[in-house]
């Protein structure tokens, strides 16, 4: 009976790793992260509740409605772009100005 919860354990590495492996490289080359920036440092948590994945966050949701408009599942600089003068989380300052400042756009 363990087999499958192992397969299942396996797979879902390996789809979080392909979501990292396709999403964080677009993110970080559009906006040119810098190794020590924040927004480097958060790596999934820039779109998710933390670094290591997990529930999306106002700007993660805000992507994901854009990419389903965009009929894709691949994020593209141009997705990136459809978001940019959103406010994600509601702080008063576009999600585009944030980036430039190294602020995460999904933070509360
Ligand atoms: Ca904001």
């Amino acid at each position: 009976m363990k087999k499958p919860i192992i397969i299942l354990a396996v797979t879902a590495l390996f789809a979080s790793a392909f979501a990292l492996g396709n999403f964080v490289p677009v993110f970080a080359a559009k906006y040119k992260v810098g190794k020590d920036s924040k927004l480097a440092k958060a790596a999934c948590g820039v779109c998710h509740a933390s670094a290591k994945g997990g529930k999306l966050n106002p700007y993660g949701d805000d992507l994901k409605a854009a990419l389903k408009a965009a009929g894709s599942k691949k994020l593209t600089p141009e997705i990136l772009a459809k978001v940019e003068g959103l406010d994600s989380n509601k702080n008063g300052v576009k999600n585009i100005d944030e980036i430039k400042k190294d602020m995460l756009p999904g933070a509360k």
